[in-house]
């Protein structure tokens, strides 16, 4: 890129120095991408910029995140590619680019913050570039998400046939399986892969002999004579199975056959999954502040996972009841939720158990109320200490798998698996990191509310940690061609006068897993499916769409017949509810095609106990006031009950209503999939997962929610096109449904996690990526940056 750059300057200097010219005139210090576009695209438009079309430069500047500028420097970052950033400086008068290190380019951003000395050396910088010597990495972006497949590659060639010692470490591996004191898989007869080969060949004679259906625990004695322990399968069939495959993984192993075999292996029997913040429960809370689809997720999960475990545990012939505990905060003024209730059993589970523990102060008095999930760094260290006594207690052994949640729950997921030696996963559901504007360059104008340095080092440390990390989609990790990725933006970002981080995380390492959400199909399914609807439900939502005088709601239709456009989201800022309500009032033809109705936070402020909500809710009526909406918009406070959402969905659909989601970021949008799935036309956010789930104009419709006008277009577009062709709210209502039945199921999810978290557990043990090199060097960052930010934290 930079040599093509060269010699396109050389040829054109002029006009070169003209742009840089342009922009520098503008006195801006810092230019995100947008806004460096937007002036490129007029820049061009004048006579002195319109050679520039279609060239190399035009690429640049588009690829360009942010300009930083004090003349006659400008300091770029480029994003060559997806997960490929650059650094280049240009210097005005020579009129010439070179690159520069991130850290270069870091440090010139520092500079401008606070003046401070650009060649200042003493900054703390992170880098895990040296710790990751060794280590497999991924090359292609098209890998990106895949990492388990690369690593059943990668340990197909070079940990068995490459590295003589492969084989015996597989052994070792199948020998420490255990279960409360019973040995499993193999016993002390087989020490060596001579042995087990040979043992394996006597087991294959002795089981082509026996019937397909026969239980392995009729035949358990002979097998323990041969040195195989229970573990291999229910009946003979599907031990030999596994044996035949584990004599072809000995012999010449392939990436195929050496992932259906230890996604075989019985080795996942308890479960944590931590989730502190928010409400956490399993009714009257969703669309509180903090609680939203990461509940939802998590109770879906568990119940999906519970059932998966259970069938693979069965199907490997042992009669164990795997156990889940989700591990929350308990907040003793939990209003009409039950968060202050420490053991509460998951329903639709046979065994799985919500654990609350309260945070705790230093003096041991427990914090009576709800806290932001911006202000509870200080009490994690505490709470991670008695959650650790208190699943010892529920499990009275250790789990097998730890899963974090959100960067608290993943910060401390990284202390207790580090604790207890057990396989960490880590799932992010929405970072705060790129939801706002120079988060960390400017950490210091959020520091009072959101305290982003306290918890970028928690995500650092915690992605750094985790054995596998899971995502709901690819743009979650990388982004795309043009936006950055969640994680993709820790790999080089400076908070001035904490730390600057050169290499923080990379996206190519096999630890990253695409394993996409589903909806819950007992309660979200398509509007046609007329025997399984709750249709008693049917005089509760008219009250809640039509009625008039209710508390927790404002406004009604002046024309109740027309089709709603309905959205329900949290009330924070970045849901961006407030600016639906806004384009939706700029917009005449869309007034006259469609109602309003909006589900989210609450209607009346002095209900609300969380800033961004009530600002937002501010908002909301302000624009309902300026742009005259009486009779055209109805917005009622949150409803918490899923089977009573999932009508309400479908109740839309039936009136040939439309969904939209409107967020300036979304990481993944259960909302998007619950509306999809019950058949309503979607319009959602192309900032985010739903670029991904839907494809558009098939199954449903992506909005540019950075440009409202022409979001609002695209909604009004669809209702004119409704009226032209009848079938056409079908044709995109059927394609919604057919995208999430084929893509979005949480059968396919449990599946897919237990798998991974077998082959990454066997991953951690043969290739001892303890990573103590690492670890120690987390603690120390842990230990002198982490536990110094959280302490000025008040709550
Ligand atoms: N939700 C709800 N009532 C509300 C608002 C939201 O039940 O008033 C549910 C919604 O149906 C979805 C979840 O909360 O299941 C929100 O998840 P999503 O992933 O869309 O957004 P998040 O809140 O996690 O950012
Ligand atoms: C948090 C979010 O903001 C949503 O985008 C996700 O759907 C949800 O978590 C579940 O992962």
């Amino acid at each position: 890129m930079i040599d093509q750059m060269n010699d396109f300057i050389k040829k054109h200097r002029a006009i070169i120095f003209s742009l840089f010219r342009y922009y520098v005139r503008l006195n801006k210090t810092f230019m995100l991408h947008s806004d460096i576009w937007y002036e490129f695209k007029k820049f061009v438009a004048l006579d002195v910029g319109k050679d520039l079309k279609g060239t190399a430069i035009e690429k640049f500047v588009f690829n360009t995140q942010v300009a930083a500028f004090e003349s006659p420097w400008v300091y770029l970052s480029v994003r060559d590619g997806i997960a490929n950033s650059n650094y280049y400086k240009f210097h005005l008068d020579d009129v010439t680019i070179n690159e520069v290190s991130s850290s270069e380019y870091l440090k010139f951003e520092e500079h401008l913050m606070d003046g401070r000395n650009i060649s200042d050396p003493f900054t703390l910088e992170i880098d895990l570039t040296p710790f990751n010597r060794g280590f497999p990495r991924m090359k292609e972006t098209k890998s990106i998400g895949r990492g388990v497949e690369f690593l059943n590659r990668y340990l197909s060639n070079h940990l068995f046939s490459g590295m003589a010692t492969g084989d015996q470490r597989l052994l070792n591996f199948l020998r420490v399986h255990q279960y409360n004191g019973q040995q499993l898989m193999l016993n002390s007869k087989i020490s060596d892969v001579e042995t087990l080969q040979h043992n394996l060949r006597l087991v294959h004679k002795f089981l082509e002999k026996q019937d397909g259906e026969t239980e392995a625990s009729r035949i358990e004695d002979k097998l323990r004579d041969f040195g195989f322990e229970p573990g291999w399968g229910r009946t003979v069939a599907i031990m030999g199975e596994q044996f035949a495959l584990l004599t072809d993984i000995l012999e010449a192993p392939s990436p195929k056959d050496l992932e259906t075999f230890l996604g075989g292996i019985p080795m996942i029997f308890n479960v944590v999954i931590l989730s502190p913040h928010g409400y956490f429960g399993q009714s009257n809370v969703l669309g509180l502040p903090d609680t939203g689809g990461q509940i939802v997720y998590i109770l879906d999960q568990v119940r999906a996972l519970e059932h998966e475990m259970r069938d693979s545990i069965y199907r490997m012939g042992l009669d164990i009841e795997p156990k889940i505990i989700v591990v929350t905060r308990l907040i003793p003024e939990a209003g009409n939720t039950s968060c202050n209730v420490p053991v509460e059993r998951i329903t639709g589970t046979k065994n799985a158990k919500i654990l609350r523990i309260p945070f705790r102060h230093k003096n041991g008095d427990i914090i009576p109320h709800w806290i932001s999930r911006f202000k509870i760094w200080p009490y994690l260290e505490q709470f991670t200490i008695d959650t650790e006594r208190g699943i010892l207690t529920e499990l009275q052994s250790n789990p097998d798998l730890i899963i974090g949640n959100y960067s608290d729950g993943n910060l401390v997921a990284s202390l207790l698996s580090q604790r207890m030696g057990i396989t960490q996963c880590n799932i992010a559901h929405a970072l705060e990191k790129t939801k706002y504007i120079f988060s960390a360059l400017k950490w210091k104008d959020y520091e009072e509310q959101y305290h982003f340095p306290a918890q970028f080092t928690a995500d650092l440390i915690a992605m750094n940690t985790a054995d596998f990390i899971i995502t709901s989609t690819y743009q979650e990790i990388a982004g795309n061609q043009e936006v950055i990725g969640q994680y993709e933006s820790y790999s080089a970002f400076t908070m001035p006068d904490l730390y600057r981080v050169v290499n923080g995380v990379n996206v190519f390492d096999p630890k990253f897993n695409i394993v996409s959400p589903g909806a819950d199909p007992d309660v979200y399914f398509p509007y046609y499916q007329e025997d399984s609807r709750f249709k008693d439900l049917h005089q509760d939502i008219e009250t809640l769409i039509y009625k008039d005088g209710l508390s927790y709601a404002t406004g009604s239709y002046k024309d109740p017949e027309k089709p709603i456009i309905f959205a329900m989201s949290r009330l924070d800022n970045v849901k961006n509810i407030s600016g639906l309500v806004e384009w939706y009032g700029k917009n005449k033809a869309l007034q006259e095609l469609a109602n309003l109705f909006l589900v989210a936070g609450f209607v009346d402020e002095a209900l609300s106990k969380d800033k961004e909500e009530i600002l937002q809710i501010r908002k909301v009526h302000g624009f309902i006031k300026t742009y005259h909406l009486d009779g055209k918009i109805r917005w009622v406070e949150k409803q918490s009950y899923k089977n009573f959402n999932g009508e309400l969905y479908r109740y839309v659909a039936d009136k040939k209503g439309i969904f939209v989601q409107p967020a300036l970021f979304e990481a993944f949008g259960l909302t998007v999939i619950e509306a999809m799935t019950s058949g309503l036309p979607t319009f959602a956010t192309q900032n985010g997962g739903p670029r991904e789930i839907i494809e558009h104009g098939v199954s449903g419709f992506h909005i540019d929610t950075d440009h409202g006008n022409e979001a609002s277009h695209t909604i009004v577009e669809f209702f004119l096109k409704c009226r032209e062709n009848p079938d056409y709210w079908k044709e995109i209502s059927d394609g919604g449904i057919k995208r999430v039945e084929e893509k979005y199921t949480w059968k396919l999810y449990a599946s897919r996690l237990m798998t991974l978290s077998r082959i990454y557990g066997f991953w951690k043990y043969v290739s001892n990526l303890e990573r103590d090199e690492t670890r120690r060097y987390l603690e120390m960052f842990y230990g002198l940056m982490f536990k110094n930010l959280v302490r000025n934290i008040d709550s």
